[in-house]
């Protein structure tokens, strides 16, 4: 976050997304990230995962931008990562952990993904200017993957992931998925007094505590704040 830029997101630069579940995985979580210049900050909340198993987790950008439905699953009932791409793409941002690359190349960088049941990620990740603007823009949908529907504990199944057929269908089929949408649509000002008409938009109240505290604290001291804690 520059100096100046508003933590409100009234640059048009911060997002949110609320994610939920897919294929039943009775995940969820939020998503919060802000873009600026080539800098990605995110942040991707989880819980309601497999325990002690990678969740690849990525920016997925194209199709529709959206997050996929049910309907779209093959026969066997599970919505694979291929199966929901018309919805919302392609991996574009792969949301490793340092020292995890964070491009599409690193999409199954098991080694380098939260593997929680819960989850606290947050990094700061460099893009090119398209990807940038096109994250800024609303286009980017978060996906966290890895399911365990048959309650095994872990990932297993003759049935193969259709990113890898070398690793189970369960490591990589979507758990949970968020649109990333402008935050300044959801947050309009005074939208806390107003929430009454216009909850639909109220999809992450941290984010809002975040920004009572920025202006609490000033824009600039919250960012280099912000900043200092950055791992
Ligand atoms: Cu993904």
């Amino acid at each position: 976050m520059a100096a100046g830029a508003s933590a409100q997101g009234q640059d048009g630069h911060e997002l949110t997304a609320t994610l939920t579940q897919l294929n039943d995985s009775g995940a969820s979580g939020t998503a919060w990230a802000m873009v600026d210049g080539n800098q990605v900050h995110i942040k991707v909340d989880t819980q309601g995962l497999l325990e002690g198993s990678p969740h690849a987790q990525h920016i997925h950008i194209g199709g529709q931008g959206v997050c996929p439905t049910g309907d779209m699953a093959g026969e066997d009932g599970i919505l694979s990562t291929a199966e929901g791409a018309p919805a919302y793409g392609g991996v574009k941002v792969s949301l490793t952990e340092e020292p995890g690359k964070t491009d599409a190349g690193a999409a199954l960088d098991v080694e380098n993904f939260p593997a929680g049941a819960s989850n606290n990620y947050e990094r700061t990740i460099t893009v090119d200017d398209a990807l940038a603007q096109q994250i800024a823009n609303g286009d980017g949908v978060v996906v966290v993957h890895g399911i365990d529907p048959d309650g095994s504990g872990e990932y297993d199944g003759d049935a193969k992931s259709s990113l890898d057929d070398s690793l189970p269908l369960e490591a990589t089929a979507p758990a949970a998925c968020g649109e990333l949408e402008q935050a300044q649509m959801a947050m309009p000002e005074g939208g806390v007094e107003t929430g009454g008409t216009s909850t639909a938009g109220m999809e992450y109240p941290g984010a809002v505590a975040l920004g009572a505290l920025a202006l609490a604290l000033g824009g600039a001291g919250f960012a280099a704040n912000r900043l200092r804690t950055n791992r």
